[in-house]
């Protein structure tokens, strides 16, 4: 699951980068954002699995000039933390360490993963992916042991460039404390980002700095009501935090001395995998929304790719099978026939052409070669090339008709330039493939002259007529000439000989089962053709064309991609069903 949010959050990136003035970047802005929170959260359930005592985790969270440094240094008894007038003044989280030692803490670098952790002398402006770790050997009343955590603030102009950093902060805690003064504890971005935190089921505490003497409870009463607008879970506790005009240092309320250690005991870090469920399952619909979107366009694109085999594979019934001028394969098999009969008569006439070829004959022409000659001079192969350019001509007019609707323009627009890119590599494709059909469907042919063979052994009428007929002769030798090389298969079938041998044979005893046969054949055939030809290649290339859009402006995450990370997701995590 977490490469999953990790791809899925890439290619909201790319999107956005890319797509930017087409896409409501609002929106795509914001689950970047929920992933990546996600992400981080994630990380540190596979942190907690791996080594599930950690020390706790304090973070000091809040909009810029809160006083969140300055809370830290409250909380800690001593200027740990650096205070500033100036707005983004913190742009690392910087961990302090109570009553453990930083060395014990080597293990949260997995969890930070890229970021580096440096010593908290060494951060930069420079390098936003750091975070340090410093220990504190003082003894601190109002801390449990653990980290905590000061964190940059998530709402000033630079925040986006050092974004990541807060969120790798913030869902690593255990515990929240939120800094808000009271210029600030009304502003957007905080009640986004605590509506963002609520499926992460961190026990909270709001601070309430730079307050007035006297304005505390109205300020609360205003707090509370935005909680309650924002969020589902109990209002937490607030400590009013009194400006300092001297000191410009609060004081940590004595009354409040032990709220933390008591917040530390609702801590229950086997609960982190429903929560992750939680926070997968509140914008799972949303995150996914633009991937189905193109699903569902994917899936209308081969609604008309297999409306376009459709009538393909009509024109080739139409145009060929059913043609009465232009269907040549059952001529063919005749033609096979009469070689296998092997009538007496055409015997001087064989002569010149078996001086030549050593007989047998049949064995000499290796059927490879005589396939590929009959393929060569195939009237039906003309017919199926033009049958998939029409097709691809057909689909490129509807394409452009999708560029012209509102749905999902750019998708149908880059599907056409994937389409014109590969249009020839596709129909050279189906080109060679044809062939191949072609070449192999010649067993079918020569597997119903053998057919025919048989049944006329059982008619010696009709056998004897067939011998006894001069013409008969004529098309043996026409027959064998086609097997040369010597003439097309389309010659074959307008050769006046074999059309009186079909009309021999139609009219004969052996009619019904003639017709029978070949209707068979066609069927093998139109079979063949549909498989090997028209699903099989022409569909599949074009079915998979989507495939090919980029990643830089589509998620081009696939259905079965899909459906196997949602299958995680029910399976997986404890037994417990998530969608
Ligand atoms: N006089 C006075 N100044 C305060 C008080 N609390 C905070 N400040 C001042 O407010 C300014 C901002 O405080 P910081 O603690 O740096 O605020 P921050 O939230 O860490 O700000 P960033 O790191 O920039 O996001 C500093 O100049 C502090 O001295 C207070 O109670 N009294
Ligand atoms: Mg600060």
């Amino acid at each position: 699951m977490l490469e999953f949010i990790q791809l899925l959050n890439q290619r909201y990136h790319l999107l956005l980068n890319q797509r930017g003035h087409e896409v409501d970047s609002l929106s795509y802005q914001q689950r970047i954002d929920q992933l990546i929170l996600t992400e981080a959260f994630l990380r540190k359930g596979q942190w907690l699995t791996a080594a599930p005592a950690q020390p706790l985790q304090i973070a000091v969270i809040g909009p810029t000039q809160a006083g969140k440094s300055t809370l830290v240094n409250v909380l800690l008894k001593h200027d740990f933390a650096d205070v500033s007038p100036l707005a983004g003044h913190t742009v690392h989280a910087q961990g302090f360490c109570l009553g453990i030692n930083a060395l014990d803490c080597q293990d949260l670098q997995r969890y930070f993963g890229r970021f580096q952790q440096l010593q908290k002398a060494d951060l930069s402006r420079e390098r936003f992916d750091c975070y340090s770790l410093t220990d504190i050997t003082e003894d601190i009343p109002y801390l449990p042991s653990g980290v905590l955590w000061d964190t940059p603030d998530f709402d000033s102009i630079d925040a986006t460039d050092y974004k990541e950093g807060v969120i790798r902060a913030i869902a690593l805690a255990d515990i929240i404390v939120l800094v808000v003064s009271k210029e600030k504890y009304a502003d957007q971005s905080v009640w986004d980002m605590m509506a963002a935190l609520e499926p992460l089921h961190q026990p909270t505490v709001i601070c309430l700095n730079k307050l007035n003497a006297g304005s505390e409870s109205v300020l609360i009463g205003s707090l509370k009501e935005k909680w309650q607008l924002t969020r589902s879970d109990k209002f937490p506790e607030v400590v009013p935090l009194l400006y300092q005009r001297q000191t410009t240092v609060p004081d940590w309320p004595e009354n409040q001395r032990d709220l933390l250690s008591i917040l530390a005991r609702k801590v229950d870090p086997k609960k982190q995998a429903r929560f992750e469920q939680d926070l997968i399952k509140k914008y799972w619909q949303d995150w996914l929304a633009p991937v189905i979107a193109e699903h569902q366009a994917a899936q209308v694109w081969q609604g008309l790719v297999d409306s376009a085999i459709k009538q393909a594979l009509e024109n080739y019934q139409r145009d060929y099978l059913n043609h009465p001028r232009h269907y040549e394969t059952f001529q063919q098999a005749l033609a096979e026939l009469l070689i296998l009969l092997e009538i007496p008569g055409i015997a001087g006439i064989l002569t010149g052409a078996r001086k030549v070829l050593t007989w047998p004959f049949r064995k000499m022409m290796t059927l490879g070669r005589k396939r590929q000659h009959i393929a060569d001079s195939s009237h039906e192969l003309v017919l199926l090339n033009q049958i998939a350019e029409h097709l691809i001509i057909q689909l490129t007019d509807q394409l452009m008709d999708k560029v012209e609707e509102a749905q999902q323009r750019t998708w149908w627009k880059d599907l056409n330039s994937v389409l014109r890119r590969k249009r020839e590599n596709v129909l050279q494709e189906f080109s060679a493939n044809a062939v191949k059909y072609h070449v192999n469907f010649q067993q079918n042919v020569e597997e119903t002259a053998g057919q025919l063979y048989h049944k006329l052994q059982e008619q010696p009428f009709v056998l004897n007529s067939l011998r006894a007929t001069r013409v008969t002769a004529d098309a043996a030798a026409i027959a064998l000439t086609l097997h040369m090389g010597g003439i097309g298969v389309h010659d074959l079938i307008f050769a006046p000989a074999m059309l009186t041998i079909t009309t021999l044979l139609t009219e004969s005893a052996m009619g019904s089962y003639l017709h029978k046969v070949e209707l068979d054949l066609k069927s093998q055939q139109l079979n063949a053709v549909n498989q090997a030809l028209f699903l099989g290649c022409l569909g599949k290339l074009l079915s998979n064309l989507p495939e090919q859009l980029s990643t830089m402006n589509h998620f081009n995450i696939s259905a079965p991609q899909l459906k196997a990370v949602e299958q995680q997701l029910i399976e997986k995590r404890h037994g417990l069903r998530l969608l």
